[in-house]
């Protein structure tokens, strides 16, 4: 089951041309008459130069990514534009594609272009953002308000549990009310167990994407590298273009949310070039790599998976895990066997093996371990794992 991204944004934000660059799917774009009504889905290898590397070394038949899926759908405004006239709230499929994504891309439109409409008619991010978090506030108020009341009626038997379960109801209601995100609300372990139930849209990890024309792209890199590396920038004092591309940056850092710069039209053309050529075009930006690229790395960081590695002659292959699984878990990745009949995993890390440069080096040097059951599998392990087949 790969974990699911959803694009979100106001219409004509480049949300499906940045779907395309990111799936090189084909999906169609432009103007109002192609908008987005049903979403595009598509399953996405995430970019890992350490299973290229692995592989030059290995020569492996074949070679393999961890993946992530990216679901596109239409844009907001327009769902709830629709849904407003029909008096429904936000449509119930467009809300069912967003409720199950384990995360969201925040597109947002810096980009100028006459051509194509704004619904708020000027380039805003910040404003365009805060419309759409009001939007997804109002759809979480009201999944709330609904389970107040159940819970509510719940409690009068006297179970604690449904009162506890109020109280959080309330606080998130609360903080919902003054238009923060759920994401703000302190939740404890147990009070997960019912939000994991309620699919609240303001408390999934989150990513802006900021969508910027090619000419900007180098300064609004370079704005979001100070302001991540903590320099004081003033938007009131930057080149005016780059002011809303501040103000999100800011925006990211203080609610601690990860925040990319693309140009997607520009990686829609570059993606019909050869690779080569398109490196060479980065390169003239000034650009250490596709815009895409980062978005999907920064998309699986938020759904907090790490990656391990399997490597030898048959294969090269990337695994997925979440952050914290053990040995046993990660070997039952590869076949529920391994992980039932595990004795123990020898693991080497993948920059200790690049030090190496072979399994006999890395043993030699005591950089193999072996580890048992307890073992916390580490993003860039590369595991080899010794099972009992009889069990
Ligand atoms: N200049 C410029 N135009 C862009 C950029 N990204 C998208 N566009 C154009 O904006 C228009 C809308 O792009 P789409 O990708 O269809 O936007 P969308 O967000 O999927 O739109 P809806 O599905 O209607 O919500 C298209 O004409 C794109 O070519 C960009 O980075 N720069
Ligand atoms: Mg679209």
């Amino acid at each position: 089951m790969a974990l699911t991204i959803g694009i979100i944004g106001l219409p004509q934000s480049g949300k499906t041309t940045l779907f395309n660059t990111l799936t090189k799917a084909g999906a169609p774009v432009s103007g109002y008459a192609t908008s987005t009504v049903q979403a595009n889905l598509a399953v996405v290898q995430v970019p890992d130069t350490r299973v290229d590397s692995l592989s030059e070394i290995f020569q492996p038949r074949k070679k393999t990514y961890t993946t992530v899926e990216f679901v596109d759908v239409a844009g907001m405004g327009q769902a709830t534009q629709a849904a407003k006239e029909k008096k429904e709230g936000l449509s119930a499929e467009f809300l069912g594609h967003i409720r199950n994504a384990d995360a969201l891309a925040i597109v947002l439109r810096t980009f100028a272009n006459d051509n194509v409409p704004h619904v708020y008619n000027t380039i805003d991010p910040i404003r365009d953002l805060d419309s759409l978090n009001a939007e997804l506030v109002m759809t979480d108020l009201s999944t709330i308000e609904r389970r107040i009341e159940r819970t509510k009626k719940a409690a009068k038997s006297g179970d604690k549990k449904y009162q506890q379960e109020l109280d959080l109801l309330l606080r998130l209601q609360e903080a919902l009310n003054e238009l923060k995100l759920a994401r703000e609300v302190e939740i404890s372990a147990q009070d997960k167990v019912v939000t994991d139930e309620l699919f609240l849209l303001t408390l999934k990890p989150r990513m802006y994407v900021l969508n910027t024309s090619e000419d900007m792209l180098g300064s609004a890199n370079e704005i979001l590298a100070k302001i991540e590396q903590g320099e004081v920038v003033d938007p009131e004092a930057v080149q005016k273009e780059l002011k809303g591309i501040a103000q999100v940056a800011l925006r990211a850092k203080e609610e601690g949310a990860q925040v990319v710069a693309v140009s997607a039209k520009l990686e829609a053309e570059l993606s019909e070039l050869s690779e080569e050529e398109s490196n060479e075009y980065l390169e003239a930006l000034g650009l250490p790599q596709l815009g895409a690229d980062r978005v999907i790395q920064v998309g699986y960081r938020l759904l907090n998976l790490i990656t391990f590695l399997t490597a030898g002659e048959d294969e090269v292959r990337a695994w997925t895990v979440t952050r914290g699984a053990k040995a046993p878990e990660a070997a039952g990745k590869i076949h529920t066997d391994i992980e039932k009949g595990f004795i123990r995993a020898e693991v080497t890390h993948f920059n200790d093996f690049m030090e190496c440069g072979s399994f006999a080096a890395a043993t030699k040097k005591g950089v193999q371990r072996l580890e048992g059951r307890e073992y916390e599998i580490q993003d860039g392990d590369i595991a080899h794992f010794r099972f009992n087949k009889g069990k």
